[in-house]
Order: C-alpha cells, then structure tokens, then sequence
C-alpha cells in the first residue's frame, strides 16, 4: 500500500513538475542563446564562428554592411537594440559614443585583450580602449586596370584628373569624410585635412569628378572590386586586404588590376568590435569579442582575410604572405598613410552637409 502510495505521489509530482516546465517556463528560456553579428561584407572565417558556437552552445545570426555610414545609419534606426557585436572603423567609434550607440566595455570578461599589440591599445579615437577593441587593420587606395588605362603613377589623380582617365568608367567611395580626405590630398593639403575651407575645395573636387561622363557611382571597396573583376568599371576605391582576397581567389580577372597608395596621402584604417548600448546579449558579447582575440582565432581570421592583425599573439600563426605588400604596406607606402581625422559636432554637420549638396547635384 505504501509502496502504491509513493509511486503515485511520485507520479503526480513527475506530471506537475512537466507542467511547470511547459507553462511556466518561457519558450525562450529553453532555447539556444543566439549572438548577433553585424559585420562589413566578407569579413569573417566561417570556421572561427562554427568554433565559438560549438564552444559556447549558441548560434550566431550574422548581418552585413559595405561602408561606416551604412553600418552608422542602421545604429541610429534601431539597430543598437538589435546586434551585439559590430565593427566601425576607428574615426567612427567616437561618433557612435557621443550618440549613445554603444556602451563600455567590461574589461574583466575579456583578459585576452593582454594579446593585443601595444601600438593598438589607448588610441587617440578610444582612449582608455573604452568601448572597442581592434579586430584588423589596412589601408584604402585605387584599383585600377592596366589594360585599359596603362601604368599609371600613384596619385589620386586616377581618379581625379580625366587627362589620366578620360574614358574609362570609375567609381569613388561613399564615405564622406573619407572620400573628402583623398580629394584634400590631391589637392596638397594632406589626407588629414580639416576645416571648412579645405573641405569645401575638396567637395568641389568630388563633385566636378561626379559629373564626368564616365563616373559610375559611390561604391564601396568590397563590391567595387567585384565590378573591377567584371570589367563594369575600370577604377576604384578599396582595401588593401580585400585587393589581396580577391585577387587570391579569382587571378585571373586580376591578372590587370594593380592596387596603389596614393602618394599625396591616404587612409589607414583600424577596424574594430564594439557592443551596441542596447544590445540583446551583451556577456556573450564579450565572450565572443574574448574568442576573436584567441591567438588561433585571431590568426584564422587573418589567414582568411588577407588582413593584418594587431593581436601580437597571433603573429607566429600568420600565414607568409600577409608579411608582404599589399597587406603589410611597404615603407614607402607606410609613410603616406594616415588616420582620418577624429571630428564631431558642427564639423562633422557641415562635412556630412556638404556630402549630401554633391550627391544631390
Ligand atoms: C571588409 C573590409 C572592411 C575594410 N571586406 C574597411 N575598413
């Protein structure tokens, strides 16, 4: 009797204990936690990522964007209260701060920033490393077809003097700031340059570049490359890494098209991973960003992208050519490049102003 008593209550307690789980539990609470990425287009090994979900039971939801702008106006949309993880562009990180886009780190949960190289840490676009930590690095220059407009020498003017290019069609970036700073520089007064004067001279530059007849549009330096392999446009503004991609997995629509640093001056860039202020997961967040700087994690990533790495760490696992240009610039090279310009408030008003007036005309 006793025996029959247990097993009911036993029983009873089994069928209750279900229910609680089923009804009282949220759906959500049984399933996989999801990280969500949003990152620049062709950007991530996707074994690095099968690596962290295995690792950490979750699933990884990835989103992409081509240029800082559009990564920016997505934030700005909402967008912070949907991705955990994104990857501005130094000169960008202090915009999306002063908006209130993304939120600081929390260091604790992520010891492998100790693999970072010295030179990446504190920099002047994050002191303190506050909110973002470096992901990869590179320079921004023109590619070009040599079949179609000879060997030309390294000036912006590839795409700015239509005596160097008078037929071809071309393409310049869509970034502002960006695009703005390669017209100063053509116009001597360095890649770096600020203030309203130079800014204003230089989007007459863009513009008057604009209204030739064979402009092709603002495009940005991943799918610019894959209309200079199509042969739709003959110049372009892209990456020295994503050059390098894209040349090792297609030569042969490459064969023609050389990659240069302009000699008037040009960008180099640090892009970096940052947690949106409202963002759905922020701990796992920081796990993954902890998992990026793996000395192997940071090495495959690399190995994949035909980019440079600032994790010291990671270093001895490089695979040789990225030691050689154009993903390590020569010294030559190395000398002309230069960091955009940290602006804000009314400067980055009048900037952005100016950027809408030449693509209105
Ligand atoms: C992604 C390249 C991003 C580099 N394919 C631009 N900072």
């Amino acid at each position: 009797m006793t025996g029959f008593r247990t097993s009911a209550r036993a029983s009873w307690l089994g069928v209750a204990l279900l229910w609680t789980v089923a009804v009282l539990v949220p759906q959500t609470a049984l399933a996989r936690d999801t990280l969500y990425l949003f990152n620049w287009a062709d950007y991530m090994d996707p074994a690095v990522i099968a690596a962290f979900e295995k690792q950490y039971d979750v699933d990884v939801v990835r989103s992409y964007y081509n240029s800082n702008p559009e990564m920016f106006a997505k934030l700005q949309a909402g967008g912070d209260g949907q991705y955990d993880v994104v990857f501005p562009s130094n000169y960008f990180v202090p915009r999306l701060a002063t908006a209130g886009l993304i939120q600081p780190l929390d260091k604790a949960a992520i010891p492998n920033l100790a693999h970072l190289k010295p030179k990446f840490t504190n920099p002047a676009y994050d002191p303190g490393d506050k909110y973002s930590v470096p992901y990869q690095w590179g320079d921004t220059g023109i590619a070009y077809n040599t079949e179609k407009l000879g060997d030309l020498p390294p000036t912006w003017g590839i795409l700015f003097d239509p005596k160097l290019n008078p037929d071809q069609p071309f393409a310049m970036r869509d970034d502002a700031q960006a695009m703005l700073g390669a017209a100063c520089a053509y116009q001597g007064a360095g890649y770096r340059c600020t203030g309203r004067k130079n800014w204003t001279r230089a989007a007459k530059q863009v513009l008057a570049a604009k209204q030739r007849a064979n402009f092709n549009g603002f495009v940005a330096g991943t799918p610019v490359l894959q209309q200079l392999a199509r042969g739709n446009v003959a110049v372009g503004v892209t990456w020295n890494g994503d050059f390098a991609h894209y040349r090792r997995r297609d030569p042969e629509s490459f064969k023609h098209i050389k990659f240069v640093v302009p000699k008037e001056g040009a960008e180099i860039w640090v892009d970096t991973m940052v947690i949106p202020a409202h963002a759905p997961h922020p701990k796992l967040a920081a796990k993954f960003i902890n998992f990026i700087l793996r000395a192997d994690m940071g090495a495959r990533v690399s190995n994949r992208n035909d980019y440079a790495t600032p994790n010291a760490a990671a270093q001895p696992m490089l695979k040789a050519d990225l030691a050689t240009p154009p993903v390590s610039p020569t010294k030559t090279d190395m000398a002309r490049l230069e960091y955009t310009p940290i602006i804000g408030g009314d400067d980055l008003a009048f900037v952005n102003q100016l950027w809408s007036q030449v693509l209105s005309r």
